[in-house]
This record gives C-alpha cells, structure tokens and sequence, in this order.
C-alpha cells in the first residue's frame, strides 16, 4: 500500500515551459470523471476519509497522522503537503469502511455481509454520491541523479473551471516520507513556487459552490 505525498500549487501560464525548463517530461494528457461518496452525515469525509469512483476504478484515501507541531514547525513542506494511504483493492476498502463506521453501522453488520453487488453494499453502509466532477489532467514526470524514483507534476483543470497543480511522490509502505517531503520542497524551489498558503484542491472548490454545508463542517473539523 502506498502513501501519496502531494503538494498543491497555483498554475502560472508559463509552467508548462518551467517544468520543461527543470527536466520533466510530458507523460500524457487524459480526462477522468471521479465520483466521492459519504453517508449523509458526512461520517466519512469528517474523519478525512475519501471514498472514490474513476472511471470503475475505487479508491479509498486515508489519514496519515503528520508528525508532531514541533517538526512541523521546522519544514514548510509539512504544512504545505497532504499525506494519505491509498486503498484500491474494494475488499480492503469494504473492510476499513467497515471499521472506521462501525459506530455508526455496528447494527447493520449482518446486513452489510450479505450484499452481494456493490451497489447493495454501498446502500447498506447509506454511501451515496456527494460530489461529481470531470479533471483534464496533463502528467509530467521528474527523474533527478542521485534520487531514487520519480517526482510526479499533475496539471489538471476540473470541469466546473478550477485549475490546480500538484506535486507527488508515491512512497511504498514503510518508506521514507520525510525524504519525499523534502524532494516535493526541493521540486517546488526548482519551479519558482512561493507562498506559504495551502492552495484549494478541487474538492474545496466544488463543496464551497455545491454543498456549502458540507464545506463548512469540514472546515470547522479542520480537514480542509
Ligand atoms: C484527500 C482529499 C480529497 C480526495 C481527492 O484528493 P485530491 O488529491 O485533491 O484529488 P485528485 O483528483 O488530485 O486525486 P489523485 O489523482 O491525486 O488521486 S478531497 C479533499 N481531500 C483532503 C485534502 C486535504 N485535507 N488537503 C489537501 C492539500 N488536499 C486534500
């Protein structure tokens, strides 16, 4: 299972050419349609959990814990960077819903072990979609001497007219996060980022128009 360490930034125009400019190379151009689901008091995505469907594909993102305030003090990138431990595989992902709700769902457990489609499944936890959206999503790659594996640079502009960029690095479980924290750093420097403001994702962007509701719980729960 890996850990996704990502750094979100504003797009200039000219980063297409400064990413060029730096070494990464273009790695493809292609669109997704992503659907988030959460039980509509918001269990999930309250305990920063994010439950998705790509094209057929599911993903459960989960929390990482961040170390503590006094490290984080020493790095901007910790502050500036999201950190979540991403589940493809749907048995796993049905087995953690099932414990991150199982104060909620504790009575509904011998239902939900009889579903048999998906759909059953996602009825019997009360999962319904929350948020759908389609990203144009343009990749680059960054390999660098000395550094093991590549740094990922994902352009993408979601449907609802929110641009973002991110920086990634995927690290393997039990992987070094602090050196992929100092690598997106050290990658950010390279492409002239400055500002030390966490950049809104598409999701916050999507939930302020669509769902200020939402929105608003999940800022007073400090998980946007
Ligand atoms: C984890 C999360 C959400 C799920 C989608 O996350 P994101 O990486 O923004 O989407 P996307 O399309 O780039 O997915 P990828 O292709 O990388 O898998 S929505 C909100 N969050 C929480 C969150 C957070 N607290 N802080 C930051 C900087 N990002 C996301």
């Amino acid at each position: 299972m890996n850990v996704e360490v990502e750094r979100k930034f504003v797009c200039d125009p000219d980063i297409q050419k400064k990413l060029k400019d730096i070494g990464a190379v273009c790695i493809g151009q292609r669109r997704f349609q992503d659907q988030y689901f959460d039980s509509p008091d918001f269990d999930l995505t309250l305990k920063d959990f994010w439950l998705r469907c790509r094209e057929g594909c599911w993903e459960l993102k989960c929390p990482v814990p961040k170390k503590t305030a006094a490290i984080q003090k020493d790095s901007q990138a910790e502050g500036l960077c999201s950190r979540y431990r991403e589940i493809t595989s749907l048995p796993e992902i049905k087995a953690e819903l099932t414990r991150v709700m199982a104060d909620e769902k504790r009575e509904r457990d011998r239902g939900v072990a009889e579903c048999d489609t998906l759909d059953d499944w996602l009825k019997e936890m009360s999962l319904g979609c929350f948020a759908k959206y389609t990203t144009e999503r343009c990749s680059f790659s960054l390999e660098e001497e000395g550094e093991e594996g590549a740094v990922g640079v994902d352009l993408d502009q979601a449907d609802f007219g929110y641009c973002v960029g991110e920086i990634e690095i995927l690290v393997p479980d039990g992987g070094d996060i602090q050196a992929a924290l100092r690598r997106i750093e050290k990658t950010a420097d390279k492409l002239g980022l400055c500002g030390d403001k966490r950049v809104q994702g598409k999701m916050d962007v999507y939930l302020q128009r669509h769902s200020p509701d939402h929105y608003t719980k999940l800022l007073a729960a400090h998980i946007l």
